[in-house]
């Protein structure tokens, strides 16, 4: 098996031609084959802090140089497995996209190493940061570009605390359409009045894809119609839930680099919304929610305490971003009578299927045969049946026996008795219809209500006008 370390400084020592001494100088890049999400990164030197759980990702370890940080990211394509069953070829940092989580301390001096081993130039843009301006990593006006095989160096101080990441600033339209951003927290350096202490800390990355179905490579020109919604690149079923404790105090950081927005629903708990990516909100002026809009490039940091024992479904309220690919440009097939159609048409196109006819909840269960490297638009299977989800998707799971630090999956909510909905199994009263009453409550009266009703018909076209 190759050893992709080795190849990687030999790529560096032959593109670069770079002096063994600088070489020796460069910190080894470390790299990451799994999706799975990693244990926190317990900080090995420096000033401690409570580490983030990036979901479905990791953090990048770094060393201590003489009281610098020291990160080495290597942008570079990857293949990303988006859910079982569907692997992308992406472009990422060390292994994965998206990339690692860099995760600093307010006030630590800070070296980027950043070697470019995409087929096309890059740079690192640190969204929301202060720093000098020649370190913001904005391709042609503050820095020349990182050619194929060059690295460049990042310095700069992390001087305000908060919820950041990064990507690129060079042929953005492709480079963040192909999965490179990475997620970025500075804790505080000391107790602060609008940052609280809190007992587990989630980060995750909007970022969407249109990889048509059979495919692999995301379409980079699509500008609105995506047909794969992900947090860190990766759809329900594929994304982790996220196990805390009964009574926990927890924080969700969210930042967006797609090209819409996402409001982003929890079940079961209210939130505050307590920092952007402009820094903490004062007190003042939170309020709570159950849903928050997360704008394209914003981020969002919500706090809230679990005090609701359960499972809690955590998802995207726009219906169409619960769903993967082949749930868009469907006709409307509800109440439409196919019987018999189905036969006939089997006759020529032998794999045919009726869908839709009774609603779409039919493709949660049908086995329709999909093209290799798809994923079923709805899908996955709860404790009570088929969850008919996709995309952007997971479950808050809230326990009391959860250990604190523990961040193992302890399986299905037992529900006490009685706390479920449940059939009801005796008979239905007769409905009471509001008859003419009804036409009193309209909002405002008309002005010269029809004296009879008139039959509105309706010529439906024969086929679709595309003009
Ligand atoms: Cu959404």
């Amino acid at each position: 098996m190759l050893n992709r370390r080795n190849l990687l400084k030999g790529a560096a020592v032959s593109a670069t031609a770079v002096s063994t001494v600088a070489l020796a100088a460069l910190p080894e890049p470390v790299l990451q084959s799994s999706p799975d999400t990693q244990p926190p990164l317990l900080p090995p030197n420096g000033r401690p802090y409570n580490p983030v759980v990036t979901l479905n990702g990791w953090t990048l370890p770094w060393r201590m140089n003489q009281g610098v940080k020291e990160f080495h990211l290597v942008a570079e394509p990857v293949v990303r497995e988006l859910a079982p069953g569907m692997k992308a070829h992406l472009w990422g940092y060390n292994g994965q996209s998206p990339g690692p989580t860099i995760e600093v301390v307010e006030g630590d001096r800070l070296r980027i190493f950043v070697t470019n081993k995409l087929p096309e130039h890059t740079s690192v843009h640190w969204h929301g940061q202060r720093l000098p301006n020649g370190m913001d990593g904005v391709s042609g006006l503050t820095q020349p570009s990182i050619q194929p095989g060059k690295t460049f160096v990042y310095e700069f101080t992390a001087r305000r605390p908060g919820t950041f990441m990064y990507h690129p600033h060079a042929d953005e339209m492709t480079q963040m359409a192909m999965g490179m951003m990475g997620f970025w927290v500075t804790h505080p350096k000391s107790r602060h009045p609008l940052i609280d202490a809190v007992d587990r800390d989630f980060c995750f990355l909007l970022s969407a894809y249109d990889v048509e179905p059979g495919a692999a490579t995301p379409r980079i020109s699509t500008m609105t119609d995506f047909n794969l919604w992900t947090w860190n690149s990766r759809v329900f079923p594929g994304i982790d839930s996220l196990h805390v404790r009964l009574g926990d105090k927890v924080r969700l950081r969210v930042g967006n680099l797609t090209m819409t927005n996402h409001p982003i629903h929890l079940h079961g708990h209210e939130f505050m919304v307590t920092g952007t990516d402009g820094g903490p909100v004062p007190r003042s002026a939170r309020w709570p929610e159950v849903t928050t809009d997360v704008a394209v490039g914003q981020m969002r940091q919500l706090d809230f305490v679990a005090d609701e024992p359960g499972d809690w479904a955590l998802h995207c309220h726009k219906s169409h971003h619960t769903m993967n690919a082949m749930g868009h440009g469907l006709p409307t097939m509800i109440g439409v009578d196919h019987s018999g159609l189905a036969q006939k048409i089997s006759k020529l196109v032998p794999d045919y299927m009726v869908m839709g006819e009774r609603g779409m909840a039919d493709m949660g269960e049908m086995s329709m045969p999909l093209p290799d490297n798809t994923l079923p638009m709805m899908t996955g299977q709860g404790p009570f049946g088929g969850v008919e989800m996709g995309g952007m998707f997971s479950v808050l799971k809230v326990r009391k026996e959860q250990k604190p630090g523990d961040y193992s999956d302890p399986g299905w909510y037992r529900h006490p008795k009685g706390e479920v909905a449940y059939e009801w199994s005796g008979a239905l009263p007769e409905a009471s219809r509001g008859g003419a009453k009804s036409q009193s409550r309209q909002s405002m009266p008309q002005q010269n209500p029809p004296a009879s009703s008139t039959e509105l018909k309706v010529r439906k076209p024969g086929g679709h006008d595309h003009h």
